[in-house]
C-alpha cells in the first residue's frame, strides 16, 4: 500500500522538489525485497501568484513487479505583502528657496516594489502643496497590491521647500525731502526704511534713483552727475532743477531682495523747489488779511540742508 505525502501550498519562491514536499512511502504487500518510488508531474491550472500547481503522481513498485500510485497536489500560494522602495533627490528631500517643478518633482521621486510571485509596480499618490508661512511642502504616497490581494505598507516621500515673496520695505522716508536753494550743489540725502524677509533669510537692499528732468541741458550748468548712491542709506542729491521746469523731483527708490531672490521695492521722492511755495495762484487776499499757507516750504532758509551731515534717524550704513 502506497502513502502519498499530504497536500501543500508553497510560498513563490519555494523549492517544489520532493525534498522540501515529501515523499511516499509503502507499507504491507507479500513480496519480499525493495520497493522503488517515483513520481511523474503534471501542470494544473495557475492561480493568482501566476504559478502553476503541480499533481505529482507517486508510483510504488516492489520487486514483483506489483505498482501502486498515489497523487499529491501542490499549490503555490501568496500570503506575503510586496514591499515598495522609494527614492528621490536630494535623499532627505529638502529643497532650498524656490525650486522649479522639475526640482520638486526629482525630490518627490520615484518608487519600485518587489514581490515574491511577479512584478508589481507602485502607484502614486500626491497630496496637495502644504503650505505654512514661507513653507511648502507636498508628499507622494505609493501604494501596490499583489495580485492575490496582499497590499503592501505604503511609502512616502516628501519634499520641502521655502518660497519668497519680497521683503517688506516699510517706514521709508527721504531727508532732507526737498533741497533749496538750487545752486547746484551736492547735498547728503539720508534714507530710513525698514526692511524684513517673510523667510527669515538674509536681506540685501540697494538705491537707485531718476529724475523728471535731464541731468544736463536745462540751463542748469551741465553739472553731472545729478546723483551718487553712497550705500543702502546714503546718497547725494544735486541741487538744481531747469529753471523754465516746474521743479525737479528725484524718485529714489529703495529695493530690497529676500535671500529666495525675489525683490520688492519703494520709492520717495526728494524735490527740488522750483519758487516758494505759495497760497493757490488766482486767489486774491485783502491787503493786511491773514493768510493760512499750508504746504511744504523747501525754500525756506535752512530748511532744506541737512543740520548736521546725516540725519540722526538714519541707519547707519552697512558695512
Ligand atoms: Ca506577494
Ligand atoms: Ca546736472
Amino acid at each position: 500500500m502506497i502513502h502519498c505525502p499530504p497536500d501543500v501550498e508553497l510560498e513563490c519562491g519555494d523549492s517544489s522538489d520532493s525534498s522540501n514536499t515529501g515523499t511516499a512511502t509503502a507499507s504491507g504487500g507479500t513480496c519480499s525485497g525493495g520497493v522503488a518510488f517515483n513520481h511523474t508531474d503534471a501542470a494544473a491550472a495557475a492561480n493568482c501568484t501566476g504559478h502553476a500547481g503541480i499533481d505529482r503522481t507517486w508510483t510504488a513498485t516492489d520487486d514483483c513487479g506489483n505498482t501502486v500510485s498515489c497523487t499529491q497536489h501542490i499549490t503555490f500560494v501568496d500570503h506575503t505583502a510586496p514591499t515598495i522602495q522609494a527614492t528621490g533627490t536630494p535623499a532627505d528631500g529638502v529643497l532650498g528657496c524656490s525650486p522649479t517643478a522639475a526640482e520638486i518633482e526629482a525630490a518627490l521621486g520615484t518608487a519600485t516594489a518587489d514581490d515574491s510571485c511577479g512584478t508589481v509596480t507602485p502607484s502614486p499618490t500626491d497630496d496637495n502643496v502644504a503650505s505654512n508661512g514661507c513653507s511648502r511642502s507636498q508628499t507622494r504616497t505609493w501604494n501596490v497590491s499583489d495580485a492575490c490581494g496582499n497590499p503592501a505598507t505604503a511609502v512616502s516621500r516628501t519634499a520641502t521647500w521655502t518660497v519668497g515673496q519680497g521683503p517688506s520695505i516699510t517706514g521709508v522716508s527721504a531727508s532732507p525731502a526737498t533741497l533749496w536753494p538750487p545752486n547746484h550743489t551736492m547735498r547728503d540725502i539720508c534714507v530710513d526704511y525698514t526692511v524684513a524677509d517673510n523667510c527669515g533669510g538674509t536681506v540685501t537692499t540697494t538705491l537707485s534713483v531718476t529724475s523728471n528732468e535731464p541731468t544736463n541741458n536745462t540751463g542748469d550748468g551741465d553739472t553731472s552727475p545729478d546723483w551718487v548712491v553712497v550705500d543702502p542709506h546714503h546718497l547725494k542729491l544735486r541741487a538744481e532743477r531747469a529753471g523754465t521746469g516746474s521743479g525737479r523731483v528725484y524718485t529714489i527708490t529703495v529695493t530690497a531682495t529676500g535671500a529666495c531672490g525675489s525683490a520688492s521695492s519703494e520709492s520717495v521722492s526728494v524735490v527740488v523747489e522750483h519758487n516758494i511755495t505759495s497760497p493757490v495762484s488766482g486767489n486774491a487776499f485783502k491787503v493786511n488779511s491773514t493768510v493760512n499757507f499750508a504746504g511744504t516750504f523747501g525754500d525756506v532758509p535752512g530748511a532744506a540742508t541737512p543740520r548736521s551731515g546725516r540725519s540722526t534717524t538714519c541707519r547707519p550704513a552697512a558695512p
